[in-house]
């Protein structure tokens, strides 16, 4: 296209856009081609490029401005439902991440021992010859189920999972064991859908949040609806033995005691029942087995919940009475990152049912908006070959009722090895840092020396590539397209809007190059990123040029289908069927939580706003603005131990202990302690958080909640040793 023509089309789409987007001539060459080529161009040199964020899994949508082929600063894209014009810190933050001078910008393929961090750069044909002669020599010698595949939920995941499924591997690890199997698993069972969306309409009035700290654990989007709700004088109730951000925002903290929320919820149950506060209509015409419900839960009395919480009966009588009242405008909220003990599906059982119960469906609670997804084209591909091998994290076999594509991650890493019921030989590690995020670091480097072959794809030198034999260096996300997202009835664009550092490449790119690698090429019918895009966007008949330009274009409207509980009823099954077949209980029920010993406390994990997981501990940006992390400690206890604010300690659990300083405050129980996840990280090549506080994996004892295949981590206890 010649630069008269762009020139025009950009007059052109100005006018409809209102001057939204303009890309400047002196982007790298590829960039700013594209950039004509989308009819993006002025004459200064600067412009606005609308994408996605990536600095969580949230997605919102961003505007880069671009000053000489550099962003120079983010915003909130307001045409973004998640967004809304807004983005959190982290976000604000993505260019450090960007421009990390820690960045890989070539392959890498390791010179030394396993984590001694020596690595030569490689060509892409090298490092990628190496790899997928390693994949095809163990498949050929053990088998392709002795290759694990995992990766943490991404735009580019469905290309991985195309690779795994093509390869023949049934072993794939995601993070959803590590998050929110136990609240996925119990909405499956209660209403046949595995995340209602929550509806925060001007009258909502009264929220309980069990554990779900959205202020500081944000989802910009359900952050802010919460933060409407509060000021328009929602009554919000919040359970944690901490005390948060959202805490200082919400009506009544309960510093509830771990583990027992079920308990909580069971008496809410108990008296929403017995006091028959429920909604009729609601429960005869939607659900089935209120009768066992009903049950189970007369003798979960407040008067029995008080000792076992630590929260007055009156009080929890108050709640349900309120709660009820307030329905349908009252929502009981599932929380995400609620694998804090073994008992964590019974307590998510029993928020699903207290949900129904009240009838707030419709309400406070929808079946998600079914996203148009249908709309866009496929790439065409093969059928995948049979899969027979067994899966080496037991699902199904020890896990019945977990979906397979979610699985159980650290069951897989356990596996690896014990070697049962067959040995792994290799792992593909994708947008993943499992060394940090999965229980028991010390046991995860243990996998790692069972393997022949580790290949890790991230965008610097994470704990995870630092053992790997071979890091493939992504683009980063606003280096890079992904596959389109739809969102409500529109689909979003993440596009680059910067040249890659160095060598890095999309994800697309690396997959297809290995897929062809490995005799695959059948699966991956994409010529590059654009092209791949172009197939998605050809059914809604709209150019690749168009959606790049405003970041979005509308799905066509699709009719809504009949909505029907997928459930095998049909109904909303407060008691389950399904799980009493295969041995569990079919109604919530209380199973109590262990107790640390006497002098040991429980270990308790939850984000900060300025970090998200494991990977942006090394943003310069956000490093400056984090506090030092430090182990809390109740006030009290640490005058009973002759311990101050900044002393060093030794926290010790049955599977290791970190030195850290101590932040001694009276925001949380005198039986916890609390630690920032994310850091103490083991890879060098992270210049700027290597050496910055401790890590809490290394503490935690792998335990697995036996119905969802959630680990537990507040179940870990640690003792604190002044040093
Ligand atoms: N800034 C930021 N935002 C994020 C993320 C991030 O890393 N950073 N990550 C995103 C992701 S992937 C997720 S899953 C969500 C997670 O968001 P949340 O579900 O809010 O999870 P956490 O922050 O991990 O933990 C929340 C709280 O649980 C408390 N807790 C621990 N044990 C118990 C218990 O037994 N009972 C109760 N009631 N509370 C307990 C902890 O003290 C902690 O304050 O956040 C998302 N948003
Ligand atoms: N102790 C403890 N453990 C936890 C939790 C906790 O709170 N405490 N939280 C749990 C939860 S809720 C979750 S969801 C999991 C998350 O666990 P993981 O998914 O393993 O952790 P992340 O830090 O999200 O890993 C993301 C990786 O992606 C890399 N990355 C960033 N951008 C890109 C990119 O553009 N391309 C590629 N290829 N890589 C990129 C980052 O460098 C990082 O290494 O951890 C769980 N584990
Ligand atoms: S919540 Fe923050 S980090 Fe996550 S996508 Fe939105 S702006 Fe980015
Ligand atoms: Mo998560």
């Amino acid at each position: 296209m010649s630069n008269d023509l762009s020139r025009r089309t950009f007059l052109q789409l100005g006018a409809v856009t209102a001057g939204a987007l303009v890309v400047g001539q002196m982007l790298p060459p590829a960039v700013a081609q594209a950039a004509q080529d989308a009819g993006m161009v002025n004459t200064q040199g600067d412009g606005f490029v609308p994408s996605m964020c990536e600095m969580c899994v949230w997605r919102c949508g961003l505007i880069a401005k671009v000053k000489n082929g550099r962003v120079v600063k983010l915003d909130g894209n307001p045409d973004h439902p998640h967004s809304r014009g807004h983005l959190c810190v982290r976000g604000q933050s993505g260019l450090f991440n960007t421009y990390d001078p820690d960045r890989i910008t070539t392959p890498l393929i390791r010179v030394g021992n396993r984590g001694e961090g020596r690595f030569r750069r490689a060509s892409w044909d090298e490092a990628l010859d190496l790899t997928a002669s390693n994949m095809l020599a163990i498949r050929e010698q053990y088998g392709a189920q002795a290759m694990v595949f995992s990766s943490t939920h991404n735009l580019s995941q469905v290309q991985f999972e195309n690779l795994l499924y093509a390869y023949g591997s049934p072993n794939y690890g995601t993070q959803r064991s590590l998050c929110f199997n136990a609240m996925i698993v119990a909405n499956l069972m209660t209403y046949g859908l595995e995340e209602p969306e929550r509806i925060y309409d001007d009258q909502l009035s009264y929220i309980i949040l069990t554990g779900r700290n959205l202020m500081e654990a944000v989802s910009t989007s359900e952050t802010g609806e919460l933060s409407e709700a509060i000021a328009r004088g929602a009554h919000v109730v919040y359970l944690d033995p901490r005390f948060t951000k959202t805490a200082a925002k919400a009506s009544e903290w309960l510093p509830i005691k771990p583990g027992t929320d079920l308990a909580f919820h069971l008496a809410l149950l108990n008296v929403i029942i017995g006091e028959d506060l429920y909604n009729h209509a609601f429960v005869a015409q939607y659900t089935l087995g209120l009768e066992q419900v009903a049950e189970e839960v007369a003798p979960y009395t407040p008067e029995w919940a008080a000792p076992i919480t630590g929260i007055d009966a009156d009080r929890i009588r108050r709640i349900a009475r309120d709660f009820a009242a307030a329905a349908p405008h009252a929502l009981a909220h599932n929380g995400w990152r609620t694998s804090n003990f073994v008992n964590s599906f019974q307590t998510q059982r029993a928020i699903t049912v207290l949900n129904a119960l009240v009838g707030n469906w419709n309400v406070t609670l929808r079946a998600g908006g079914g996203e148009s997804s249908g709309a866009l084209g496929t790439i065409p591909q093969p059928p995948y070959p049979r899969i027979s091998a067994q899966r080496l994290d037991h699902v199904p076999s020890r896990f019945p009722v977990v979906p397979l594509k979610i699985g159980v991650f650290q069951e897989l890493r356990d596996s690896i090895i014990s070697g049962e019921p067959y040995q792994a030989h290799g792992w593909f590690i994708a947008r993943q840092n499992p060394v940090m995020s999965l229980p028991d670091r010390a046991r995860t480097l243990q996998a790692f020396e069972k393997l022949d072959f580790i290949a890790t794809v991230d965008i610097v030198v994470n704990d995870t590539a630092w053992f790997s034999d071979v890091i493939l260096p992504e683009a980063s996300y606003l280096e890079r397209y992904d596959p389109l997202l739809p969102v409500g009835d529109r689909v979003y664009i993440r596009q680059p809007v910067i040249e890659p550092q160095g060598e890095a490449r999309s994800a697309l790119w690396i997959y297809k190059q290995l897929g062809e690698r490995l005799g695959l090429g059948d699966y991956f019918q994409y010529a590059d990123e654009e092209d791949y895009i172009r197939q998605q966007l050809a059914p809604l008949g709209v150019t690749l040029e168009e959606i790049r330009a405003r970041g979005y274009v509308e799905l066509p409207p699709h009719e809504e289908a009949g909505f029907n509980w997928n459930t095998p009823s049909g109904k909303i099954e407060l008691y389950s069927e399904t799980l009493d077949r295969v041995g569990f209980a079919g109604v919530p029920t209380w199973e109590a939580p262990p107790e640390p010993p006497s002098g040991q406390f429980y270990l308790l994990t939850g984000k900060v706003a300025q970090a998200t997981q494991f990977g942006t501990q090394n943003n310069r940006m956000l490093h400056k603005v984090a506090d030092e992390p430090r182990l809390w400690l109740n006030d009290s206890v640490a005058a009973d131990r002759g311990m101050v604010d900044g002393d060093w300690v030794e926290v010790s659990s049955a599977v290791g202990s970190v030195h850290i300083r101590l932040h001694v405050t009276p925001a949380i129980r005198p039986d916890c302690v609390y630690l920032t996840p994310g850091y103490g990280h083991l890879s060098q090549g992270l210049t700027t958080a290597f050496g910055v506080g401790a890590s809490d994996s290394v503490l935690h004892v792998t335990y697995t909640d036996p119905v969802s295949g959630s680990q537990a981590l507040t179940q870990t206890f640690v003792t604190v040793r002044k040093v």
